[in-house]
């Protein structure tokens, strides 16, 4: 990680020399590092009803605890629950009944996981949803680096 940080430095020199004027280098430098890109949210909420389970949104990272943070909220007219694979391969999974709102916090492994109802027959009824977990800091750096990549271009 220590090389990325370098490639930056590097980049932003390179920067500083392809432009001529110090000042607007030194704007464009200053945006490298302020505001800092925009981190990935660690919470979403999901709508669950009869048939379907709907994340508010698809990429989460974990939180500073290592956690993703669910709020669901049971828009059905029967009971649910929530359900989701920890990394270490446990069903989590929160009780709904209709009209119920409830959080569930849960340390998942990196990639895609299924968020589902594990009532009997629920998932086959359409009652599955998928989320991908991303890693934080190298979202961030990605996005740094996508950054440079793009005043590079436009300096030449
Ligand atoms: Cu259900």
């Amino acid at each position: 990680m220590r090389r990325r940080g370098l490639y930056a430095l590097v980049a932003s020199a390179l920067v500083v020399a392809m432009l001529g004027s110090a000042s607007l280098a030194a704007a464009k430098v200053h945006r490298l590092f302020e505001p800092a890109p925009e981190r990935v949210p660690t919470g979403l909420q999901v709508d669950e009803d009869e048939w379907s389970v709907t994340p508010s949104r698809v990429t989460v990272a974990a939180d500073p605890t290592g956690q993703v943070n669910f709020s669901i909220f049971n828009r059905g007219e029967d009971d649910h629950d929530f359900a989701v694979l920890d990394a270490q391969g446990q069903v989590r999974k929160i009780d709904l009944g209709p009209g119920a709102r409830g959080d569930l916090a849960a340390a998942l492994a990196p990639g895609q996981n299924k968020i589902w109802c594990n009532l009997p027959g629920h998932e086959a009824l359409g009652m599955v949803g998928y989320i991908t977990v991303v890693d934080q800091y190298d979202a961030v750096y990605a996005a740094w680096e996508a950054e440079i990549e793009r005043m590079l271009g436009r300096a030449q």
